[in-house]
């Protein structure tokens, strides 16, 4: 909004011609979407206290978890309302990329708040059931596929990292890989959250990276010369990772160790919806693992478990999965579980960087 209201000012006050870059709008985005957060994450923590949508804690996880029975959820809707504004106000709205990105935000976490409200509120342990939610999940993401393959110009081709040569074109095929990658990365989302401020810290992480990819694949030039697929219009979503980036450094300040706040499936779910599409639409879908690779690796720790569980009659890989809760049952106290993830992250995050010049 603002850009489409003082830019056009800038022949009368010269200074409104910084609204055109990228860099400051994706800056100041930030902050906006992390001081909403920083400024209402006290009246947001009061107020579920006052609703009373307190975690509902599980017998069958560790007991160390037992203490945070009662802490408020559903977190995520802080952040989503952080994104949205900071969005609306920094963005290009006339760019159709940042509608489909909000429409990935807001059905994501509308999915998420209606499970976490029959979970939390109503206390229907089920939730939306494991089905309803999947099925909802996947035709929002058919549909954001869809759109994203109605895109004039769009490439159906999947980008592979190091091999910049190899990009198999998967024409109409594009809208269920775009969708895969979407509903992927938002369960990996939610299942990594499980401890305090693990799935912000790594969220946040890979919203930095794709404000990078995001930048440079909205840049003809600098696409060209890094050889990687130039999306035209893709640059305004480096400012919608910014605003994605600063919601979630804000909720991180009252989910960190010893969390007061939990995001809920409305934040988990959403938060990486998000980082799929905007995988999807920058062209670096599979370049996600590696900057995501904190997620792969706790959704494999569960596939492996339950898989080894099944063909053994009841043996496990690990002392419990996701993988966090196995170092938190070998011992490890919980803010080394979390950091050592984060740091994890922060060098997935680096490597999957380093992709852009290895051709
Ligand atoms: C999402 N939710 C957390 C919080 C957060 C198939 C199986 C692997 C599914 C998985 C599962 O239920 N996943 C659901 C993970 C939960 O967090 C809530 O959920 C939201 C995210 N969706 O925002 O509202 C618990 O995580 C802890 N937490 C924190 N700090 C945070 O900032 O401490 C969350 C956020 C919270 C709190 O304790 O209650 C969760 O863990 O459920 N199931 C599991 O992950 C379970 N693993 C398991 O059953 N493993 C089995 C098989 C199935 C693989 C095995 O290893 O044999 C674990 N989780 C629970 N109990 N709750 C262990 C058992």
């Amino acid at each position: 909004m603002l850009y489409h209201l003082l830019y056009p000012l800038h022949d009368q006050i010269s200074f409104l011609n910084v609204f055109r870059y990228i860099t400051f709008r994706t800056i100041y985005a930030s902050l906006t979407a992390f001081l909403i957060c920083f400024l209402l994450g006290p009246w947001v923590i009061r107020k579920l206290r006052t609703l009373q949508i307190g975690q509902y804690i599980r017998k069958d996880g560790p007991e160390t978890h037992f203490d945070k029975a009662g802490t408020p959820t559903m977190g995520g809707i802080l952040i989503l309302f952080s994104i949205t504004v900071s969005t609306l106000l920094w963005n290009d709205l006339a760019n159709h990329y940042i509608w489909i990105v909000l429409l990935v935000a807001v059905g994501n976490g509308a999915i998420g708040f209606i499970d976490d409200y029959l979970m939390q509120v109503k206390k229907r342990s089920k939730g939306l059931g494991v089905r309803m939610k999947f099925a909802l999940q996947i035709a929002l993401a058919l549909l954001t596929g869809y759109l994203v393959y109605m895109t004039p110009d769009f490439s159906t081709q999947v980008t592979i990292p190091f091999f910049k040569n190899l990009a198999p074109d998967l024409g109409v095929g594009y809208i269920l890989f775009a969708a895969l990658v979407i509903v992927g990365t938002s369960n990996a989302v939610n299942l990594t959250d499980g401890l305090d401020g693990l799935a912000a810290g790594p969220v946040l992480i890979a919203a930095v990276t794709y404000i990078v990819f995001a930048y440079v694949a909205g840049h003809a030039r600098i696409a060209e010369y890094l050889q990687i697929n130039h999306v035209p219009g893709s640059g305004e979503l480096a400012i919608f990772c910014g605003s994605l980036a600063g919601a979630t450094l804000g909720f991180l300040w009252f989910n960190t160790y010893p969390a007061q706040i939990f995001m809920g499936d409305v934040g988990s779910l959403s938060l990486g919806g998000m980082l799929g599409v905007v995988a999807v639409i920058t062209k670096q879908e599979i370049l996600l693992v590696i900057v995501g690779g904190l997620f792969v690796i706790e959704a494999l720790s569960v596939i492996f478990q339950v898989s080894f569980f099944k063909v053994t009659n009841g043996r496990r890989i690990f002392k419990m999965a996701p993988l966090h809760h196995h170092f938190e049952l070998k011992g490890w106290p919980e803010p080394k579980v979390i950091v050592r993830f984060w740091i994890i992250s922060i060098a997935l995050a680096l490597l999957s960087m380093s992709t852009l010049k290895m051709r």
